[in-house]
Order: structure tokens, then sequence, then C-alpha cells
């Protein structure tokens, strides 16, 4: 094999490494240093948290989950919670009692909802107000879920009231400790495994080359915290002592207005969010002079949109746009542009980050590529998941023997080793960053009766990066409309996941020999009938 054609990011230093902390003890340490300094705003009301709020609250809560919920070592604590200033304490005590958080997106329906319960089988639910009744109606025919708490019941006086004696239950850092959900390359959304090393690595890796982001930073906290990239940020702003603001939704106003009340320095941010910034008029009427920082993930950004950001915000003074690029498989980032304050090469999802390993394989016949070759992007490393929870046959089929996981996503790297992504291979479909995995909006289109069969792809959109549209083959001599069909998908699914693509009828779905739909030959077709 040519080795030469395996990149690899610089080494993770030895300390960190060989470190053998939980992110209980981990957080503990940091968060003492930080103390009084605020580290949460919520941008709705401006309350706010201190790190040693964040602290009390946490351990206040833990013993609330082991004293009177019963939650012990290795179980699964279910939080299903739009972002909140308490998600941090949340997450925090379940860490702190040896326990495993699965992160659930609060706009799941019911069905949604039950099908990440009935994988991981959480012994307590903490449900925010506004998703209490999904979580009650999900849990309640599911005899293993025995609790599902309010989070305002669960927090209730824990951030004030003092804590100081508190010992984390000791816990091995290669255990999980988070489970998100993923639908990978293929099929439904799984359950992703990561320990307590592979955070704990990530977020010393991204807090020591992102150097530029110090405790006087204040980060914009948009991005939702039930997914891997929001659980960083919270992750990242308890290891550096830097101050988020945390918005529920996206409010257009109201997310220009904190950028500029709250003197936002970082944004952490997904190309749709770009879109707007870079086209949207209400921007001219704020005064977004703190920025420095935009980092860009979890979606395809066009370098038209890059570069339109830089000249409307970064008028001059110095505005850096750096892009990454991940996966939740792997801890969320493989590589990063503006390692180190390095000048950032345009359009370039950036180098490997440290302890990461990179090599492009050609499509067909699995040979590693070179330098400007595309195929399919591979990488390697301590970051990588444990797996997908209690899913063997899925783990081995995106992990290969070697250790390689295989992204589904297809890319190149220059004589830099800069990386550069160029299409997906992978049935996923990405809406504002947010995963729909075709074949779940598929079976559920196959139980109306008048459908015979369907095909889900990613109708390519400016704003939203993909819109979800389907293919459908109705039942011979029934009547169906594109309405319909949209109506009864809107029924049940959240909101990301609707059909606003629209409904193509056709005669057939060409699939391979072995039944495999053959998402490409779609593509192409409304390619075609664009031109
Ligand atoms: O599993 P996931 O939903 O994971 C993500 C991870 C995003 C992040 C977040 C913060 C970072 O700093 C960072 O580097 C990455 O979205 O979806 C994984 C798939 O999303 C696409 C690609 O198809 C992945 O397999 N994707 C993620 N980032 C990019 C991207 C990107 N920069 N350019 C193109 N596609």
């Amino acid at each position: 094999m040519a080795q030469e054609n395996i990149i690899h990011g610089p080494p993770i230093p030895d300390y960190l490494l060989n470190s053998k902390s939980n992110l209980s003890q981990h957080f503990i340490r940091l968060i003492m240093e930080f103390g009084n300094n605020t580290a949460m705003v919520d941008a709705h009301n401006e309350s706010s948290f201190t790190f040693k709020n964040i602290l009390n609250a946490s351990f206040n809560i833990a013993n609330t989950l082991k004293y009177e919920f019963g939650i012990q070592k290795d179980d699964i604590v279910g939080i299903f919670s739009e972002n909140t200033i308490l998600y941090p304490s949340l997450v925090l005590a379940v860490w702190h009692i040896g326990g495993v958080c699965a992160l659930f997106n609060p706009m799941y329906t019911t069905k949604e909802l039950t099908h990440v319960l009935n994988i991981t089988k959480p012994k307590l639910m903490i449900a925010s107000q506004m998703g209490l009744n999904i979580a009650k109606d999900s849990s309640k025919p599911l005899h293993f879920v025995k609790y599902v708490c309010p989070i305002d019941i669960l927090c209730n006086a824990s951030i004030i009231e003092e804590y100081t004696d508190f010992v984390s239950t000791p816990c091995d850092n290669n255990q999980t400790c988070v489970i998100l959900f993923s639908s990978g390359t293929t099929g439904l959304p799984k359950g992703v495994e990561l320990s307590h090393k592979s955070i704990f690595l990530m977020v010393s890796v991204m807090k020591h080359i992102n150097q530029m982001v110090t405790k006087t930073d204040t980060l914009m906290g948009l991005v939702p915290m039930f997914h891997g990239y929001g659980l960083l940020i919270i992750c990242l702003c308890l290891s550096i002592g830097s101050k988020v603001v945390v918005l529920k939704y996206f409010n257009e106003e109201l997310f220009l207005k904190s950028l500029e009340v709250q003197k936002v320095s970082v944004l952490f941010a997904v190309p749709p969010l770009m879109v707007f910034l870079a086209k949207h008029p209400l921007v001219e009427k704020y005064n977004l002079s703190c920025l420095k920082i935009i980092y860009c993930g979890a979606a395809p950004l066009s370098l038209n949109t890059e570069n339109e950001v830089i000249n409307r915000i970064g008028k001059g003074k110095p505005l850096n746009v750096f892009q990454g690029y991940g996966m939740t498989e792997l801890s969320m980032v493989s590589t990063t542009s503006g390692q180190g304050g390095v000048e950032h090469t345009s359009g370039s999802v950036g180098k490997l980050i440290c302890g990461m390993s990179g090599k492009v394989i050609d499509l067909n016949n699995g040979k590693l590529l070179g330098v400007n070759e595309s195929g399919e992007l591979c990488f390697k490393g301590p970051m990588v998941m444990n797996g997908y929870y209690k899913n063997p046959k899925e783990t081995t089929s995106i992990i290969d023997a070697e250790g390689w996981l295989h992204t589904g996503d297809i890319g190149y790297y220059d004589k830099n080793h800069n990386f550069y992504i160029v299409d997906r291979i992978k049935e996923l479909i990405k809406y504002k960053g947010y995963q729909v995995a075709p074949a779940e909006l598929e079976s559920l289109l196959l139980t109306h009766p008048k459908i015979k069969d369907v095909a889900v792809i990613g109708l390519p959109n400016p704003e939203a990066g993909e819109l979800p549209m389907a293919f459908v083959v109705k039942n011979p001599n029934s009547t169906l409309s594109e309405n319909d069909i949209v109506q009864f998908v809107n029924k049940n699914v959240s909101a990301q996941k609707r059909l606003r693509g629209g409904v193509r009828f056709v005669n057939s779905i060409p699939k391979n020999p072995s039944g495999k739909i053959l998402r490409r030959v779609l593509k192409d077709l409304i390619k075609q009938s664009k031109l």
C-alpha cells in the first residue's frame, strides 16, 4: 500500500492521549478555575449562569438522579429539550454519576421519539416543557422508561443552592458517555456511541487548534445542543471558559440583535445561516463588528457565500471564516481550516485535526488514491465512535477491519493536504444542516395505502442545501395528489423532514438487481429536467 497516500494530522500530545480522566473529573477541574465568570446567557430573557452555577446545578441534579430516580452507573438518561442554559448542567450531572446521555431532537414526533427510545431504552426521560407531552406519550407504552421528568422540576433551585462536597462516580474513560443519532451512510437513524475519551480528545484538540478563541470571547450557541455540533460548543465553552449566548430557535431579529448586544465574537454556523448573513437585508441594520471568527460546518458551503459573508460583514476589519468537516460518528470533526490561525484556503474544509488519519479510495475498487484524486473519504483515529449502539452489523458496515470509517462522502486533498468535499454518495439528505434519512421517509410513505413504491432524494437548494423530495409510484387506479402526500408526511414527521422539494409521480423506481434504489439516476433526472 502506498503509505504516502495515507495522510496524518499532527500527533495528539502524549499528556492528552494518556489522560485517564473521564469527562466529569475533567470538567469539574476546569470549571472550578472559571468560577464566577458568566458561562451561559439566555438570548430570550438575558438570564445567565456563571460557571459555578453550572457546576453546582450539575452536582445537585446528579444527586437527584441518583437518590430520587435511582440512576446508576451505565444507566441511560434521555434528554429531550431545545437549547437551554440548563443543558450543560444536565449533561454533566449524568456524567458525574457514570451514566450515559441519549440526546434527542426536541422536534421529534411521538413516532420518531419512540424509534430512538426503543434503541436506547432510557430509564429516565428529562423533557423540556415544550416536549413534555410527546415525551410522556412516547414513553407510556414502553415499560423500560420508569420516569419522565420536566427540566424545570429537576432543576428547581439547583442552581443557587451551593454544593461543595461531591464525589463523582468512578468510571473508565473508554466507557460510552453519550449516544447521538445519525443515519450514517444508509437506513434509519442509529445510536452513535461516543466515549469519554473521544469527547475529551476532541474538545482538547479543538481547544488546542483554536487558540484564537479565548475566555474573553463570546460564542453564539444557536446550533442545536442535541446534535454533536452543539454538544461540542458546550464542551468548548466549559473547557476554554468563554461565554455562550444560547438561542432556543432561530429568529432573524433576535439572532442579529443578540450578536450585536452580546458582542458575539465567535459564531458557529451552518451553511443556511451563512446564506442568511450574505443575503438578508436585515443584516445591514445591525452592528456586527465584534464578530472575528465564523466557523461553518455540517453541510457544503459555497465559495460564493463564503466570500459574500467576508465582504459584507468583514468590511474594513479582519473576519476569518473557517470551515470544518466531520460526522457524528467521528466525534464531529475530522478536518478544519484555520488551525493555529493559519491562513484559510477558500473552498477547503481544511486539514486533518490532531490524531486523525485520512485517505481517499476509489469508488469502484477501493484502491488508495493520491493528491487531487476524488474518491470516498475515510478516516481513522481515537475519535472514531465506539460503534452504533447494539448494532454490530451496521457498525462493521461503516468501520472496516482496519478501523477506517468510510464516510460516504466524496472528496480529495491537495498537495498541501487541504481537504475538499465534492459530493455525497450516501443516502443522507442534509436540510439546513439537519440529517434527514431517506429510508425513514420511504418506510413511512410505503405505509400509505395508495402508494406502491417510493424513493426519496435531496433536491439541491441554494438556501437550505437540500430539500427532501419524493418520487412516488401510485397503486393502480388510485387517486392521490401531491398535496395528499405532503399532508400525510407533515402529520408524521418533524419539521426538517417535510417534503419541501415536492413530489414527482413516476411509473417505476429505478433499482439495481438486488433491489437497491438508484438514487443517482433520480438525481440526474432532476438535473436534466432543469436544463
Ligand atoms: O453526522 P452529521 O450530522 O455531522 C455533522 C458534523 C458537523 C460539524 C460540526 C462542527 C465542526 O467543526 C465540523 O467540522 C463539522 O454535520 O453529518 C455528517 C455529514 O454532513 C456532511 C457530510 O456529508 C458528512 O458526512 N458535512 C459535514 N460537514 C460538511 C459536510 C462540510 N463542511 N462540507 C460538506 N459536507
